[in-house]
């Protein structure tokens, strides 16, 4: 539905001459680098585009505590396990920050949760991937928060106030859970020689994975133009991945690990690295519901949501019982 409704208006961007006044004047505040807020004057599109990027971040915090959450009974110490359990319960945090964010623009929590566990709206194709080992947790916090962290840094620029706010304080937690994926993959790398294989087993699955984080190359993203026109982007899909491969080669070639990509080579003309590009044919296929985990994710949230309907239900039952006494305080009072 959301998709649908933006990609109508997201084929090229509207030249200035077809604009309205209104939308000449909007624009205009984009180009000027002003914030807009929620109360404020914006194309039915531009809110639209925003309810679908913010939903989607927002579903992708929440499911994303499930390939984590899996190990926290498992972490090989207490110490990881408290550090685990902070990172897992920090990305809850940034889940509701942006549904707090998408509420602004006038859709409930309530209908964006529903338009997930219905699979009308996406979340992040890396939460599709099983979490086998402890390996994996590091691979985790390593490359898919250090890609997340490469994707939302940029956004804290971005020019809807709420969604940037947020993104500030994200930013700060992902940098945490960054590093700690990284001292994970630094223990198992320089540990045992079966633990330094988990590690690179780890690097070998998420590392195409990651990459696909950043969404469909250039030529075949939808909505890219008009989301940096509108500057709800800021970097498009491979700008980003072009500066996350060249982030993480020396960081893999500290840990004494391989990427798995045999075109991986320095380009000194252009200033970064050549690679080679997912395959995107496994990429669609996960966001059509057929990667390796999809079933159980939506599986896990359906029943989460179920689980909690009591709880929702108590607090509903006791707002109405709450108004009707304040009610008949106020008609005994006149
Ligand atoms: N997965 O036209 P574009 C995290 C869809 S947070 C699934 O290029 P756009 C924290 C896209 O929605 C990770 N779908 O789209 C954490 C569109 O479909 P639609 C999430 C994808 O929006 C760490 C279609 O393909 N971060 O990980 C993906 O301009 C560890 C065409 O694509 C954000 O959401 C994908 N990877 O660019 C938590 C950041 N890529 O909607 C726990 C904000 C593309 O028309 C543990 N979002 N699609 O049906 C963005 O920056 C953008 O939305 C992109 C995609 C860059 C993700």
């Amino acid at each position: 539905m959301y998709a649908q409704m933006v990609k109508t208006d997201g084929k090229g961007i509207k030249p200035r001459e077809e604009m309205t006044p209104e939308e000449q004047r909007f624009q205009d505040r984009i180009d000027a680098g002003e914030k807009i807020e929620p109360k404020e004057w914006m194309p039915e599109a531009y809110r639209q585009n925003l309810i679908r990027q913010i939903g989607q971040h927002a579903h992708s915090e929440i499911v994303g505590q499930l390939p984590e959450g899996n190990w926290i009974t498992r972490a090989p110490t207490l110490e990881r396990k408290a550090i685990l359990l902070a990172k897992v319960q920090d990305e809850a945090g940034h889940g509701l920050y942006l549904y707090c964010a998408a509420e602004t623009l006038g859709v409930s929590r309530d209908e964006l949760t529903e338009a997930l566990l219905s699979g009308k709206m996406k979340y992040s194709s890396i939460f599709n991937y099983p979490t086998l080992n402890w390996a994996d947790i590091g691979a985790v916090g390593w490359l898919v928060d250090g890609a997340a962290i490469m994707n939302q840094v940029p956004l804290q620029r971005t020019s809807f106030g709420p969604y940037s706010r947020a993104m500030i304080r994200i930013c700060k937690e992902e940098s945490f859970h960054q590093r700690q994926g990284y001292d994970i993959m630094m223990k198992m790398a320089r540990g045992t020689p079966e633990q330094r294989e988990m590690a690179q087993d780890a690097l070998d699955r998420y590392w195409y994975p990651s990459l696909m984080m950043f969404g469909p190359s250039d030529k075949d993203s939808v909505h890219s133009a008009q989301s940096m026109a509108w500057k709800i982007k800021i970097n498009t899909n491979d700008e980003l991945r072009q500066k996350f491969v060249d982030q993480t080669v020396p960081q893999a070639k500290y840990l004494g690990l391989t990427i798995p990509d045999p075109e991986l080579k320095w380009n000194e003309e252009k200033g970064g690295h050549d690679f080679s590009e997912p395959d995107w044919s496994e990429f669609y296929a996960v966001l059509k519901g057929n990667g390796p985990c999809n079933r159980d994710r939506l599986e896990a949230r359906q029943n989460a949501w179920e689980d909690g309907r009591w709880f929702r239900d108590g607090l509903v039952a006791h707002a109405k019982k709450a108004d009707a006494r304040r009610a008949a305080a106020r008609v005994a009072a006149e």
